[in-house]
């Protein structure tokens, strides 16, 4: 600004009251250091010939425009805030309105600053005018900011439409594996029959895993059955006849039970052997059990799970743990016993291992053997499985790929 404005003593300039000379004499020089209390005009002169000095107008006129100018005043500003809010398209513009405004080096806040300098009869009608104004202002700011909000919700929600016609996810859900379904069936073939199912544990000790079946160290039937050891004498059970031991030490006859889990071999994988896989065992015993009661029961069991045509043979054998033992064959359910791919030619399929509880393994466990007798045997759940559904490799059941599990 090339100069400031002086009110001079000559001149009456009705339309400047007393907020325009606080514009216009804000470095309005007193030459002499005299305020300009009571001019009654303005001119301009150059700014190098004053030093700024403050006013006070005590001026009649002065002051009792100083109403009416203060109401303009804020009605610009009101005027100028609301063009501003309505231009703003951002809240953090709303944000810069409101600090430019009512912050504390607002523009609102100066004319409240400055009301020292008001006459004191005007101040508390000025003093009104100012607070309403700020809340006309806060209002707008409000408004706009509510306005603002729903604008940027409602376009959120554009972005975020949902599609109701949109065809659902489809919800996969799984089915049960084939040794579980294998399980399954041999459970209920022998729940069926008036057997428990007991669950032992996978982690054993030497004594009920070899020892108390007949087992003893040294024995060659402790070097096939070569398992993983976690001490010297805790193991992973190489077969679930550990926990018909625990039954039979339990001591509560007469017993009908079988005993299904996961079993462990410290065998390499190949299309038939896995280190660790799943057996069931049984275990009949009571008074005058006999060999014809093991066949009849095996021989049923064949024929539930392979069909009523079934054919079931019985061939000598070895178990240390029973006395005699045998292994059982039963009819190819592919070529009903006449030969084929399937059977090898044969006819037959080996299916399990069986015979009549030792009389030693008995004592071991405190039963009388000349009191009870029993028959056991076991099958592994893996064959049963790949026989049943035609499978030609055991690794297939655990490499869960769902394109062969969806299969059955
Ligand atoms: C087999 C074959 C023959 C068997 C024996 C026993 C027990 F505990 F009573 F001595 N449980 N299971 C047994 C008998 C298991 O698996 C091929």
């Amino acid at each position: 600004m090339a100069g400031r404005w002086v009110v001079p003593r000559s001149r009456f300039v009705p339309d400047i009251d007393f907020m325009q000379c606080q514009v216009f004499l804000c470095a309005a020089p007193c030459r002499g250091g005299k305020p300009l209390c009571g001019t009654r005009g303005a001119q301009r002169v150059g700014e190098e010939e004053h030093a700024p000095a403050r006013m006070y107008i005590r001026n009649k006129e002065n002051i009792g425009k100083g109403e009416k100018y203060m109401k303009e005043k804020l009605a610009q500003i009101k005027a100028e805030a609301l063009k501003q809010i309505e231009a703003s398209e951002q809240l953090d513009k709303l944000n810069e309105i409101r600090v430019n405004y009512l912050g504390k080096k607002g523009q609102l806040t100066a004319v409240l600053k400055s009301m020292k300098e008001v006459a004191p009869e005007d101040r508390p009608k000025v003093g009104q005018m100012v607070n309403e104004t700020r809340e006309e202002i806060e209002k707008l700011l409000e408004a706009s900011k509510r306005k603002m909000e729903r604008a940027l919700r409602e376009a959120k929600m554009k972005a975020e439409v949902i599609d109701v016609t949109l065809p659902a996810k489809k919800n996969s859900v799984g089915h049960r594996h084939p040794n579980t379904i294998a399980l399954e069936e041999v459970e209920r073939i022998f729940v069926g029959m008036g057997y428990e199912v007991v669950e032992g544990p996978e982690i054993e000790k030497d004594y009920y895993n070899f020892e108390a079946l007949n087992i003893p160290d040294g024995h060659p039937a402790k070097d096939e059955q070569d398992t993983f050891y976690i001490t010297g004498d805790i193991l992973l059970r190489t077969q679930t006849s550990s926990t018909q031991v625990h039954e039979m030490e339990k001591g509560k006859l007469p017993i009908r039970m079988i005993a299904p889990g996961r079993v462990f071999r410290s065998d390499e994988v190949d299309a038939t052997h896995s280190p660790s896989f799943h057996q069931i065992e049984g275990l009949v015993i009571d008074k005058n059990i006999t060999f014809s009661d093991l066949k009849g029961t095996l021989a049923e069991f064949a024929r539930e799970l392979f069909g009523d045509k079934t054919k079931v043979k019985f061939r000598p054998h070895h178990f240390p743990f029973t006395e005699p033992s045998a292994e059982m064959d039963v009819s190819c359910f592919k070529c009903g016993g006449s030969g084929c791919r399937f059977c090898k030619g044969s006819g037959w399929i080996e299916i399990l291992g069986c015979g009549m509880v030792h009389p030693h393994v008995f004592e071991m466990s405190g039963i009388n053997p000349e009191e009870y007798t029993g028959f056991a045997f076991g099958v592994g759940l893996e064959r049963i499985a790949l026989l049943k559904y035609e499978i030609d490799d055991m690794r297939l059941l655990y490499e869960n790929d769902i394109r062969f599990l969806r299969q059955f």
